[in-house]
């Protein structure tokens, strides 16, 4: 076993996977990849993904790209390693988990993000204000949606890989408060949730991989 993780800060897809690799206390080689400094562009990248995206997982003979895919995959090829399966081996409770991540993937991320690149790419002076509004209101009603769903601890029952994906893209949602006060992501966020957020970053593989260029200097 020979697992490299290209991964990139602070993209949501790379950090749920990294959360599963360190879940499942997996050894691996950590390539860590700048946006900016060109990384995903380069022909080398190209032949990993030729989507030029991260994350990208290679283990042994075996290369993949799409976090999800690859998350199944550590999880069917790794079952009870670490803290055991991030697919719950129940029927239901493994459906419920696929159904919050598609949720995630096809209604929070595309609420969110004509906001979080207005915030994240463009300057001050050339935000527009009234997509800022319209993110607010997409994502209040998405976070309504998901505060419903904690009905325990986390989203399913123990951890699974539905907690890990809701937490990487609401992590990098708050991040636009920094940016841009308007946003105030954090005053949408209900207490069952905010709560959940607090018991996913006490978990003792959190720290390792927050992302790097997040930290204060
Ligand atoms: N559906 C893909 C999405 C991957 C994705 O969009 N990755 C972004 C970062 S969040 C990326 O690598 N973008 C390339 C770039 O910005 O150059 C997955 O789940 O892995």
């Amino acid at each position: 076993m020979a697992i490299t993780f290209y991964c990139a800060s602070g993209s949501p897809p790379a950090w749920r996977v990294w959360l599963a690799l360190e879940h499942k206390r997996l050894p691996y080689t950590l390539r860590m990849l700048s946006f900016s400094g060109g990384d995903l562009k380069t022909e080398d990248f190209a032949r990993l993904n030729p989507r030029k995206k991260v994350p990208v997982l290679t283990d042994g003979e075996l290369t993949l790209y799409e976090s999800i895919a690859i998350v199944e995959y550590l999880d069917d090829r790794y079952p009870d390693a670490g803290d055991g399966r991030l697919f719950p081996e129940d029927l239901k409770a493994r459906a419920l988990t696929r159904r919050l991540i598609q949720e995630v993937d096809h209604y929070l991320a595309p609420a969110v993000g004509p906001m979080l690149r207005e915030v994240f790419y463009k300057p001050e002076e050339e935000r527009d204000g009234a997509v800022i509004a319209a993110g607010r209101e997409k994502l209040a009603a998405e976070l309504r949606l998901f505060e419903g769903e904690l009905r325990g601890d986390y989203l399913v029952g123990p951890v699974t890989a539905a907690d890990h994906a809701l937490y990487a893209m609401l992590a990098l949602t708050v991040r636009a408060d920094l940016k841009d006060p308007r946003t105030n992501v954090r005053g949408l966020i209900g207490p069952k949730l905010a709560d959940w957020m607090g018991r996913i970053e006490a978990l003792p593989y959190y720290e390792k991989t927050y992302p790097p260029h997040w930290k204060p200097v």
